[in-house]
C-alpha cells in the first residue's frame, strides 16, 4: 500500500521488461523510485497475454536481458521460442533476484498526471485516490499493452464464455468438446488457433484479413546447442545492439535484381527453412523498398500457404495481398496445418461480415454461426494508446491527447515537448515494434539513467525537448518512413486498426544501430535538442 502524497525523484509507470529495468538501474543511481503497475504482478505483456500458444517470436537466447552477467548465465531457455510461462517466470525470476518488488506498487492504475512548474514536478494520481509528487516520471506503459475492446452489438447476451487474448484469465481455461470462434487471424490469433484446434470440438476462424506467417521451427535446445549459443553470447548480443531489428541475423547484400529467379527461389527457401520472422525479409536488400521486389517475397510465401492447405478454396481465402512485412509478420506452429483438420472452419467476415453476438453465438450477415467460446484476437491500440489513456497534462495544463491529435510527435521517441521531465521508454518514434523489444528497452532505458545521472551530477532538475528538434526528428522518421513502403499498409504501425486513430507511422524504420548512434551523439552533444535548466 502506497503513502499518500509521497515525494519521489522518480515515479515509473509498468513492471514489464521496461519498467523493472529502469528501477533496477535508478536504484542504483540511489534515486527514491516508486513503480506503478495495474497488474497483480510483473510481467507485463507475458504478465496478460496467457492464451494458448502465446510464445515470442524472436529467439529466446535474445529475447532477454543482458545487463547483468550472472543473470545471463544463470537463465538456462528451454525452447528456441519461449513460451509464455516460461517468459513469465523469467522476468518473476528477476523481480526476486533483484529484490524489485518491495519498489511496486501492484493492483494500481495511474490515471493521470500533470506537470507543476512552480515544484518543477509531476503530479501523479492513481486509481486508488492516492497522490504521488515526483520530479521524473517514466512511461514504462508498453506498446502493446492497450487492448483493443471488442465493441460488437449484443455481446453482453452471449451466454457463453468470450475472452480476449491479451485479458486471458489466470484460471484454466478448458476448451475441451467446446464449439469456439476465433476473431482476429494477427500474430494473437495465428498463435492460438492451432492450439484451439487441438482442443475444440469445432473451431470457427473468423477472418477479415490474411496476414503472412513464417514457420517458427520451435524446438527444444539440447545442451550441446545452449553451450554453443552461450559461449559467444555477448559478441552475440553486440551485433544485435548494431543491427537493424536487434537479433544476430547477416543483412542481405545484394538486391532482388541481381538474382536469378532460382537463386531468389533457392535464398527464399533457406530462410523458410531456418523460419523465424525475417525468414524472407532478410533475402534482399531491396524487400522493403521495392514493391517488385517485395511481391517476388510476396508470391513465395502466397506458393508456401497453397502447398501446405490442401482445400485450395481455403487456401485463396489464406493468401494475403499486402506487401510483405508491411504489417507485423507473424510466427508460427502449425497455422496454416490447422486448416487440413476436420473441426477447423475458415469463415470469410470480409464478405460475410459480423453483424452481432447474439444469446447463442456469432451473427453474421448471411449466417449464424452457435458457439460456445468466443476469442477475439484482435488486438491493441498499438504504440500510443497506454500513453494516451492516462490523463497527461504538460506545461500550461496542456493535454497530450490535444498536442497528439494529428499523430504522435516526439524527440527520439523519449520525450514531447511541453512534457518537462516525462520520458517514455521505446515511444513512438523510436525503432520500439520494428525490434527486439528486449534490446531496444535496454538502450532506452541505459540512455535514460545516464541522463538523470548527468542532470543531478551538474545540478539540474529540468529537461525537456525543444519544438525544433521535435520538429526534426518527427520529419526524419516520416522521411525514414516514406522511403520504404511500411505505410501503404493498413497496420496498427500506422493506426489503422483503431476507428478514428490519426494515420501516422509511428516507429523509426532505421534501425536499433542507427538509432542507437543518433542518441548517443545527442547525449554526447550535451543532449542537444533537449533544454536543460
Ligand atoms: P509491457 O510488457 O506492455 O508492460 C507495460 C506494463 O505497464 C503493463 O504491465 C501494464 O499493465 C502497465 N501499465 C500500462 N498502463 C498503466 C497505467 N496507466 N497504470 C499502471 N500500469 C500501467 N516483442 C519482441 O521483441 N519479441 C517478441 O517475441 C514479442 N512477443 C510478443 C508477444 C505478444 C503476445 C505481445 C502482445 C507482444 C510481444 N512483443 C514482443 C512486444 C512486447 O510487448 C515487448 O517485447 C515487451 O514485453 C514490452 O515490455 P514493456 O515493459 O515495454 O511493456
Ligand atoms: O493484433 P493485430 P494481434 N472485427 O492487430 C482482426 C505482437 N504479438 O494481437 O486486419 C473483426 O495484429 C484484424 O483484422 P484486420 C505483434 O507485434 C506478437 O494479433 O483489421 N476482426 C486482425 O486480423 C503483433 O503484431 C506475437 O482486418 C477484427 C486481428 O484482429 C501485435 O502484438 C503474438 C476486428 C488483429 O491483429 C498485435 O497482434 C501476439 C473486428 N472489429 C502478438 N478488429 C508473437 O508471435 C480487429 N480484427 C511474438
Amino acid at each position: 500500500m502506497m503513502e499518500p502524497t509521497r515525494q519521489l525523484d522518480v515515479v515509473v509507470v509498468g513492471a514489464g521488461f521496461s519498467g523493472l529495468y529502469m528501477l533496477h538501474r535508478l536504484r542504483a543511481l540511489g534515486m527514491s523510485v516508486q513503480v506503478i503497475e495495474r497488474a497483480h504482478d510483473v510481467g507485463g505483456t507475458w504478465y496478460w497475454n496467457r492464451y494458448p500458444g502465446a510464445r515470442c517470436d524472436i529467439e529466446s537466447i535474445d529475447y532477454c536481458y543482458s545487463f547483468d552477467d550472472e543473470l545471463v548465465q544463470e537463465w538456462r531457455w528451454s525452447e528456441r521460442y519461449a513460451a509464455q510461462p516460461e517468459i513469465l517466470s523469467y522476468l518473476e525470476h528477476v523481480a526476486d533476484r533483484f529484490d524489485l518488488r518491495r519498489q511496486i506498487s501492484f493492483n494500481t492504475s495511474v490515471v493521470s498526471t500533470t506537470w507543476d512548474e512552480a515544484q518543477r514536478a509531476w503530479l501523479v494520481t492513481c486509481d486508488n485516490a492516492e497522490t504521488l509528487v515526483a520530479t521524473y516520471v517514466v512511461m514504462a506503459t508498453g506498446n502493446l499493452s492497450s487492448v483493443k475492446q471488442p465493441r460488437v452489438l449484443g455481446l453482453e447476451e452471449f451466454a457463453g464464455e468470450w475472452f480476449h487474448t491479451g485479458r486471458w484469465p489466470h484460471r484454466p481455461v478448458d476448451l475441451t468438446g467446446k464449439r469456439v470462434a476465433v476473431v482476429g487471424t494477427g500474430s494473437s490469433g495465428i498463435q492460438t488457433i492451432p492450439q484451439v484446434a487441438k482442443d475444440a470440438d469445432q473451431l470457427y476462424v473468423l477472418q477479415r484479413t490474411p496476414n503472412y506467417s513464417m514457420p517458427a521451427h520451435n524446438r527444444s535446445l539440447r545442451d550441446d546447442e545452449w553451450r554453443e549459443l552461450t559461449a559467444d553470447w555477448r559478441e552475440r548480443r553486440t551485433v544485435c545492439e548494431l543491427s537493424e531489428s536487434g537479433v544476430p541475423v547477416d543483412s542481405p547484400d545484394r538486391s532482388t535484381a541481381q538474382a536469378t529467379p532460382e537463386e531468389r527461389r533457392q535464398r527464399f527457401e533457406e530462410g523458410w527453412q531456418r523460419g523465424g520472422i525475417s525468414a524472407l525479409s532478410s533475402g534482399f536488400t531491396d524487400f522493403f523498398t521495392s514493391e517488385e521486389a517485395n511481391k517476388v517475397a510476396q508470391d513465395f510465401a502466397r506458393a508456401k500457404i497453397r502447398s501446405v492447405v490442401r482445400n485450395q478454396d481455403v487456401a485463396t481465402l489464406l493468401c494475403p495481398s499486402h506487401h510483405i512485412g508491411t504489417k507485423r509478420t507473424c510466427t508460427d506452429i502449425g497455422y496454416f496445418e490447422a486448416y487440413n483438420r476436420d473441426n477447423v472452419e475458415l469463415v470469410d467476415i470480409r464478405s460475410n461480415p459480423l453483424v452481432k453476438i447474439t444469446t447463442t453465438g456469432i451473427q453474421l450477415r448471411d449466417r449464424q454461426i452457435d458457439v460456445d467460446t468466443i476469442i477475439f484476437a484482435i488486438g491493441f491500440d498499438a504504440i500510443t494508446g497506454a500513453l494516451t489513456e492516462i490523463e497527461i497534462r504538460g506545461v500550461g495544463g496542456h493535454l497530450l491527447t490535444d498536442k497528439w491529435a494529428h499523430g504522435p510527435r516526439t524527440y527520439l521517441g523519449i520525450q514531447t515537448a511541453g512534457f518537462p521531465n516525462l520520458f517514455m521508454i521505446t515511444g513512438p518514434g523510436s525503432p520500439s515494434v520494428l525490434s527486439n523489444m528486449v534490446v531496444s528497452i535496454e538502450q532506452h532505458v541505459d540512455w535514460i539513467t545516464d541522463c538523470l545521472d548527468h542532470l543531478s551530477e551538474n545540478g539540474i532538475n529540468r529537461i525537456e525537448a525543444s519544438v525544433d528538434a521535435e520538429d526534426q526528428w518527427v520529419q526524419h522518421v516520416a522521411e525514414l518512413a516514406a522511403d520504404t513502403l511500411y505505410p501503404e499498409a493498413n497496420s496498427w504501425y500506422v493506426g489503422a486498426n483503431i476507428p478514428g486513430k490519426p494515420r501516422t507511422f509511428m516507429p523509426y524504420v532505421a534501425g536499433c544501430g542507427r538509432y542507437r548512434r543518433e542518441a548517443e551523439d545527442v547525449a554526447a552533444r550535451g543532449y542537444a535538442g533537449f533544454m536543460l535548466g
